[in-house]
């Protein structure tokens, strides 16, 4: 049997929370996310009507898709996509006008990166019905990746546990921000990122106080295997050394994974280390076949 794995970037809409200026009968703003063309959102005739899609999070959007209603389609003309952080949708930047866009036909709005946790469909003008079939959003996410994973590592130094190296404190101040193994064979710290990601860079920090050493040699692992508790996944680079306090980045150059790993291959080690963040693509899903 062959297998072949293939990567899908998931439209970040899907998770988002939809509102619109007004419903017309049962037809609510969820049903641009439905993925079905043969549903769509409609609001009443009014002065403005607008569609929008809280993505929970700020992303750098790259592209905008917009599928148009299999009838009447000629409401969707002048249409405009914003993305920004306000919920006055007027203070979001235009990523795009729709002129026109023929009944059922999906259209890709190539948005550049634009910074925003609102995506807004609206009409600008008078007598006006907004209706969508499907709406996508896709991008980046713009902030570490690592805040919003669990945390564990192979052993645990009294109090320094796993999850210290995600608290977004790098430990300058004081080492209580930091993680620590015991003195073992092959120590090893894990991130769960929940879900899966395109990662392009991971960023670790070494204590300040003494014992920069405990880092040397720690190989940076980026999979969805659990297997050896993920200390099999592909390397993504090995640390031979982080001065006291510094912060160093290590490009992944758009590895996959859910699990990002540290372990130091060796008898008589111990893994600290004070913060390590992940930054990458908006979540990416694996199908195996
Ligand atoms: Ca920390």
């Amino acid at each position: 049997m062959i297998k072949m794995s293939y990567l899908v970037l998931l439209n970040a809409a899907l998770w988002g929370k939809t509102s619109q200026s007004s419903n017309y009968l049962q037809s609510g703003p969820e049903l641009a996310l439905d993925g079905l063309l043969t549903s769509w959102t409609h609001t009443n005739t009014e002065t403005n009507p607008w569609w929008r899609v809280d993505l929970l999070k700020v992303y750098r959007v790259n592209r905008v898709t917009i599928t148009n209603r299999p009838g009447n389609g000629l409401r969707i003309n002048g249409a405009v996509i914003r993305i920004g952080n306000f919920l006055d949708i007027y203070n979001n930047r235009i990523c795009a006008v729709i002129s026109t866009l023929a009944d059922g036909a999906t259209a890709t709005f190539s948005c550049g990166g634009m910074e925003g946790r609102y995506m807004i469909v609206h009409i600008p003008g008078d007598q006006k019905i907004l209706s969508l079939s499907e709406a996508g959003v896709y991008g980046y996410l713009a902030g570490n990746l690592a805040v919003d994973g669990a945390a564990t590592q192979s052993s645990t130094f009294t109090g320094w546990f796993a999850e210290k190296a995600i608290d977004s404190n790098r430990g300058l101040q004081q080492n209580t921000a930091c993680a620590s193994t015991l003195n073992q064979t092959n120590p090893w710290w894990r991130l769960d990122l929940r879900h899966i990601y395109r990662v392009s860079r991971v960023v670790v920090t070494n204590r300040k106080d003494c014992c920069t050493e405990q880092m040397n040699g720690a190989e940076i692992r980026i999979g969805n295997s659990l297997e050896s508790n993920g200390n099999n996944n592909p390397i993504c680079a090995v640390i031979p050394a982080i001065p006291a306090g510094e912060s160093y980045s290590y490009s992944c150059g758009g590895m996959d994974g859910r699990y990002v790993n540290l372990i130091i291959p060796e008898d008589m080690k111990i893994l600290t280390l004070c913060e390590l963040e992940v930054y990458g693509e908006g979540s990416v899903l694996t199908t195996v076949q």
